[in-house]
Formats: C-alpha cells, structure tokens, sequence
C-alpha cells in the first residue's frame, strides 16, 4: 500500500473530466486501497481518483464517524446517478484539494447510484445524510467540478487566492 499524493487546486487535472474505467483490474484494487488509506490518513470521508492525479471514473467513501460503529469503505467504480430527490438539503461542504476551507453547498437531499464493484458486480444503493453530500461531492469531482464552483465568484476567487499562496509557501520549504 502507498499512500498517494494529493493534489491542491489549482490544478488543471482537477477540472478535467475523466474516462471510464475499463476493466476491474488487481491495478485498479491496488489503486482503490491506496485511494481508501490517504482518505484514512488525511482524514477525509471520500476521495476521487483526480485528486491523486488519476484521471479515471472511481472514487472511495466511509462516512462512518462515530468510533462505536464499523468503518464502511465504499469502492465506486464508473458510478451512475441513477436518481436524485426533489427536496434539496444543505450541509457545509470541504475537499482534501482545498485544505482548511469549508462552506455551504445546497444539493439533492437524496440520490442514487449505481456503480461497479471491486467484485465487477454492478451495486445500485440510495445516499442519505453525509453519504449523499459526499457521493455527490466524489461524483463532481469525476467531471471536473470543485465545491466552490457552487459559490459566487467573489467566494471562489478568495478561496483560489489562498491555495495559490499555500501552494508557494509548500514549493518553498
Ligand atoms: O473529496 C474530498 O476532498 C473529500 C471530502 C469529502 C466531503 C466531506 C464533507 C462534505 C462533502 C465532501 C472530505 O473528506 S473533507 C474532510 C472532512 O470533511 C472530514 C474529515 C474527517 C472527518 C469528517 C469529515
Ligand atoms: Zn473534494
């Protein structure tokens, strides 16, 4: 297992959109459990492949917080929203791509996806609560779009200046 790099916006990887998977390979396995251990290591609650510079349709999830209940890792691989709700929610939203920045993002209260499997089996479940903001927050990430792209322009170049100046400040030391 290695734990990969993530990848701080900007970044042009980050608003591309990425190619379907092609085959559920042992690489794309190895790839989803170094996937799932920088998610751990973060800590986050999901992480697409884009973030680690891999420009193909996955992403991991656990959305288990409390330490009494067993951890969840989710593998999701070429995932389809197959169906969203009408009532919206709204929950405060980050990204492991733009470090220490939070706000508010309104979404489908409820959606569903239908995805392959590490197994190659095609999986179809409903997220609710924090599993339906991050799914949909992963979900983005595989067509190129950021949390703040929800924001208005003021908000969103704020936020760019500040990574842009954490990103010299890193380069630097
Ligand atoms: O995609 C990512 O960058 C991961 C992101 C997912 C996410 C979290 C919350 C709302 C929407 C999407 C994160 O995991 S940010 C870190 C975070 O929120 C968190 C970290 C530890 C425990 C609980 C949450
Ligand atoms: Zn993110």
């Amino acid at each position: 297992m290695t734990l990969r790099n993530i990848l701080i916006h900007p970044d042009p990887r980050l608003k591309k959109v990425c190619a379907p998977v092609e085959s559920v390979s042992p690489e794309i396995g190895a790839l989803a459990e170094d996937m799932l251990q920088t998610m751990y290591d973060a800590p986050g609650v999901g992480l697409a492949a884009p973030q680690v510079g891999v420009m193909q349709r996955l992403f991991v999830m656990d959305c288990v917080k409390s330490d009494d209940e067993a951890a969840k890792p989710m593998v999701l691989i070429n995932p389809e929203v197959t169906w969203t709700s009408e009532e919206k929610s709204t929950h405060e939203e980050g990204c492991l791509s733009i470090p220490d920045q939070f706000a508010e993002v309104t979404r489908p209260k409820l959606v569903r996806m239908r995805w392959l499997g590490l197994d190659g089996k095609t999986h179809e479940e409903e997220f609710d609560e924090l599993w339906a903001t991050c799914a949909q927050h992963e979900f983005d990430h595989l067509n190129g779009k950021l949390f703040i792209d929800y924001l208005g322009v003021m908000k969103r170049q704020m936020i760019t200046r500040k990574m842009e100046k954490l990103k010299r400040e890193r380069a630097r030391d």
